[in-house]
């Protein structure tokens, strides 16, 4: 099931990128001269915990000067933020948009003050690419169709209907977007599979559980539930048990991202699979800074490489989670 080990994709990364340079891959900055400015999308789940914390902590072992701002899953925020960087002239600004629509304004403004943008973990609408230099993330297309194929196998023998609730992450969103559309591209060659609801819970455990709870009154017992992160799947959990039913088992949860709150809930049973989505990007952006603001040719778009975990595997996977 394994399609690739998170080590290579480390490695593998970071030997596309050094590829393309001629940069020292130490990424040391002596003069500590080049500023980034990086607007974060917020601090809804534990994926994005540990995103900004590999950032920060990325920064600093770079040499490279950080001004980090916090969203707060607010669009007008991060736009204030960005304008915010090129009034302060930072060198290079990185952020991960909240949404996909409504950057063409803000990214020609800065285009305008010839400081290059580099998009991490979310995308943009595809008529914004002129105005960005790189994209560093993931396949969200793909994590949806790994869940997909994942249920595919699962219910093989099943002859009949499988019901799926699909909890949806912020709505408008990359992953949200790509996450549902690989998943409904993977299920679609089999009538079986109905999507029975399909509501946001905006990625966070709170409205994880809200929205399940709702879900739950109306319709009685779904099969499965494809949870967009795996803050929303552990939010559905509380709600799946509190209606009396055991998660895992009465209900299969399939989830994504890979925390070790997660993997700790799956070594439980309670979810069946975990398609991974590393957040660990703190490393490759700031060589990518660093190379972008030596005016460097870098790729268009580097993509983390990422595995799917089923139940067996929690267990030995736990210890080695990094987040
Ligand atoms: O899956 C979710 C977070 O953009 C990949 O955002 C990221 C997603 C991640 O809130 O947990």
């Amino acid at each position: 099931m394994k399609r690739r080990a998170l080590l290579a994709a480390v490695v593998l990364a970071g030997s596309i990128l050094t590829a393309c340079s001629t940069e020292p891959s130490s990424g040391e900055d002596p003069d500590g001269e080049l500023v980034l400015g990086f607007a974060q999308v917020g601090s809804e789940s534990g994926w994005r915990t540990a995103n900004s914390k590999s950032v920060q902590e990325a920064a600093k072992k770079a040499g490279i000067t950080l001004e980090f701002s916090d969203a707060q899953q607010k669009q007008e925020n991060q736009i204030e933020a960005i304008r915010g960087f090129i009034r302060q002239k930072v060198d290079v600004i990185a952020f991960s948009p909240v949404v996909e629509s409504g950057w063409g304004a803000v990214l020609n403004e800065a285009k305008a003050a010839k400081i290059p943008v580099i998009l991490t973990d979310r995308a943009v609408d595809p008529e914004n690419s002129p105005l960005y230099t790189s994209f560093l993330g993931s396949d969200f297309v793909e994590e949806g169709e790994e869940a997909g194929v994942w249920l595919i196998k699962e219910y093989a023998d099943r002859s009949g209907t499988v019901d799926i609730v699909e909890l949806q992450g912020t709505t408008g969103s990359a992953p949200a977007n790509d996450r549902k559309a690989g998943f409904a591209e993977a299920i679609k060659l089999d009538a079986k599979f109905r999507i029975v609801a399909s509501r946001s819970g905006d990625f966070t455990r709170a409205k994880g559980k809200e929205v399940m709870q709702a879900i739950l009154n109306a319709h009685k017992s779904p099969d499965v539930l494809y949870a967009h992160n795996d803050d929303m799947a552990l939010g559905a959990i509380e709600a799946i048990e509190e209606a009396g039913m055991e998660p895992g088992t009465d209900i299969k949860i399939i989830s994504v991202d890979g925390t070790k709150d997660a993997f700790v809930a799956m070594k439980a049973k309670k979810i069946n699979v975990i398609v991974e989505c590393n957040p660990l990007l703190g490393d490759q952006l700031m060589r990518l800074v660093r190379q972008v603001a030596a005016g460097r040719k870098v790729p268009r778009r580097v993509e983390t490489v990422e595995d799917v975990y089923t139940q067996e595997e929690a267990e030995e996977a736990l210890p080695s989670r990094q987040y």
